[in-house]
């Protein structure tokens, strides 16, 4: 398997760690794109994802897949232990309702913040082979986002170890990223949000976040 990665990116960084979490770090090939160098829009990165995004994942067999959630979905299949999808019929849709909620609330929150208001992201206000202008609204609209998502997380943490309760799972590598990407742009967590605080000193703990 090939894992195309950018160790500076915050979507790569979720698969990274569900590699981790699944413990095939050794057997994964592992290639980084240059986002800083506008690698991802070149010809020989087009070939390999039209998308012009990391994180991809190349199967031996020669399938790839292109978004995040593709990946993890692969891995969680093929590789079942430890479960980070949930076990169960409940629990899968609980977990993937979870994880739904920390991408769009979350990670494209941020995203929204950052990319309509960053000098380096002049005209990349959305990834893609497509330019997009940025705008100004939107990157206050995603700074309000975030405040609102820091809330609704700290709600969903109260009296629970882990995003979807007991037990560690892709809602929390997601929810993670999300707000590592958040404080990476300097928009702290706030001192109220004390179950995000708990929570995400808990999971900094895990070896995986520092792969
Ligand atoms: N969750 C998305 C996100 C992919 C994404 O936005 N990746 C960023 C890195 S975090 C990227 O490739 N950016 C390229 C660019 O900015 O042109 C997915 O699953 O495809």
């Amino acid at each position: 398997m090939k894992f195309y990665d950018c160790s500076t990116a915050p979507s790569p960084r979720q698969v990274r760690m569900f590699i981790a979490e699944k413990g095939l770090s050794d057997e994964i090939e592992t290639i980084e794109v240059n986002l800083r160098e506008a690698e991802q829009l070149g010809d020989a990165f087009r070939a390999i994802n039209p998308y012009c995004t990391v994180p991809v994942l190349e199967t031996d067999d020669g399938a790839r897949m292109f978004s995040t959630a593709g990946c993890c979905r692969y891995l969680e299949e093929a590789y079942p232990e430890p479960p980070l999808m949930g076990r169960t019929a409940a629990e899968k849709a609980v977990i993937a309702d979870l994880e739904w909620r920390m991408e769009i609330d979350g990670f494209l929150a941020v995203s929204e913040a950052l990319r309509n208001s960053a000098p380096g992201l002049k005209d990349r206000a959305l990834t893609g082979p497509d330019n997009y202008a940025q705008i100004p609204k939107l990157a206050a609209r995603g700074q309000q986002r975030v405040q609102r998502y820091f809330g609704t997380l700290d709600a969903i943490l109260e009296g629970r170890d882990y995003v979807a309760g007991e037990n560690f799972s892709i809602a929390d590598i997601t929810a993670f990223c999300a707000v590592s990407f958040a404080n990476r742009v300097k928009i702290e967590t706030p001192d109220t949000a004390v179950n995000v605080r708990r929570w995400f000193a808990a999971v900094s703990a895990r070896p995986s976040t520092t792969v």
